[in-house]
């Protein structure tokens, strides 16, 4: 069979995942299916995204003692995929720490999964909840992300992202990706513009003081991203509305924008829609769409932020509700992040990582990483 008679055929082998684990219980177990077979796992990228997931300024004193070590359970041989189902499981690693949350809980905090929870799996109190509405969860979706951004490397495809607010304090979003690429080695808070990062730890350090937290924005960004992948045509393989749904699934995360996003409504169109310009090929002046038009990559970056709410965890805790007497009481305190925007920007890279690979193996899939190498190479030269 040709390579052309292939391509009109379509493949669209994607990937799916799953999580189980709890905050304080044993540990997570990721497992992955659909993941092509004979890709050579990078286990040092792997590690270096999980690290950076678990530091931050603001972050509570667990991330000092939890190493993010994981077992590899099936589906890599000698250090390659096999095409078998992949699992992972990432331990908690508590060793003589005290564990949090023996005891009955029955006061929901406000902004948290808690008291929707617990009506709705019955429970009598809390902690099944907490244990599962936890950000610890995200070490797991950010391990099978990280693997989808590493073989999408191998195509091309680069991705950061940064932070570019906390509590208020802006860094510039104009700057290129190369620039923010190389101020990320050097930063502290995974912010790139060396003076806001500065200030960013004044409201930090002003929630921790005060017993409250701090929230803010993060931006992903991928270049190299072939034109044409999501769909204009399928409501639900439209490239901005998986990312989205995406993002949105990380706890914490209250809206998503691509490109431009809300600041569309104060410009006009002529300005608004990035015209093309021709310079060594065709380019487009602007980015305002984020790199995705009808649903469908442009060729140019994808640009997503988000917003990310302050912890719900407060050292002054707000009015809650007892959840036993029916009255009014305080919500319950814990050890928490004042502030996890750092956190949020690599699983959020993670997860539109997940996506933009499964656009990617929608157009070009196969089963092994050969196959989809010769898709992905056939298919090039006839777009040309
Ligand atoms: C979390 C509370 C904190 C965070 C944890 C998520 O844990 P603890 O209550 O044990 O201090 O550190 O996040 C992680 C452990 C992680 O790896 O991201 C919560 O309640 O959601």
């Amino acid at each position: 069979m040709t390579d052309e008679i292939n391509i009109a055929m379509g493949f669209g082998t994607m990937i799916r995942y799953l999580t189980s684990g709890e905050s304080h219980g044993k540990g997570y177990t990721l497992i992955i299916e659909g993941f092509p077979s004979g890709f050579t796992i990078d286990l040092n990228y792997i590690q270096q995204l999980l690290s950076k997931r678990q530091k931050g300024v603001g972050r509570s004193k667990r991330s000092l003692w939890e190493d993010n070590s994981f077992d590899i359970l099936s589906g890599i041989l000698e250090g390659k995929t096999t095409g078998a189902p992949l699992a992972f499981f990432i331990p908690n690693n508590f060793k003589s720490q005290k564990k949090p949350y023996l005891e009955k809980n029955l006061h929901p905090r406000p902004g948290h999964a808690d008291h929707a929870g617990s009506i709705k799996y019955a429970h009598e109190n809390i902690i099944p909840v907490i244990e599962r509405a936890s950000g610890r969860d995200t070490v797991a979706r950010t391990l099978c992300g990280t693997l989808c951004l590493s073989f999408l490397n191998t195509f091309g495809v680069e991705s950061l992202s940064h932070v570019i607010n906390i509590g208020g304090i802006c860094a510039s979003r104009d700057a290129n990706f190369d620039y923010i690429r190389e101020r990320l080695q050097k930063s502290l808070l995974h912010c790139a513009n060396t003076q806001a990062e500065q200030e960013m730890k004044g409201p930090i350090e002003k929630a921790t003081r005060e017993g409250t937290s701090v929230g803010g924005i993060g931006e992903v960004r991928f270049r190299g991203i072939p034109i044409g992948l999501g769909s204009y045509v399928h409501w639900d393989r439209n490239l901005d509305g998986s990312i989205a749904k995406a993002i949105c699934s990380i706890p914490g995360i209250k809206g998503v924008q691509f490109g431009a996003g809300f600041d569309y409504a104060n410009l006009p169109g002529h300005i608004a829609h990035d015209a093309f310009i021709q310079d060594n090929g065709f380019h487009r002046r602007s980015n305002h769409a984020g790199g995705i038009e009808g649903g469908m990559s442009n060729g140019e970056e994808i640009v997503a932020s988000f917003v990310i709410k302050p912890p719900s965890s407060l050292l002054k805790p707000l009015s809650s509700i007892n959840l036993s007497s029916h009255s009014l009481d305080k919500a319950f305190v814990t050890r928490s992040d004042v502030c996890f925007v750092q956190a949020v920007c690599i699983v959020a890279q993670a997860v539109t990582g997940i996506e933009i690979l499964n656009a990617f193996l929608e157009k070009w899939g196969g089963d092994s990483h050969t196959e989809i190498k010769k898709h992905y190479e056939a298919s090039y030269k006839h777009s040309l």
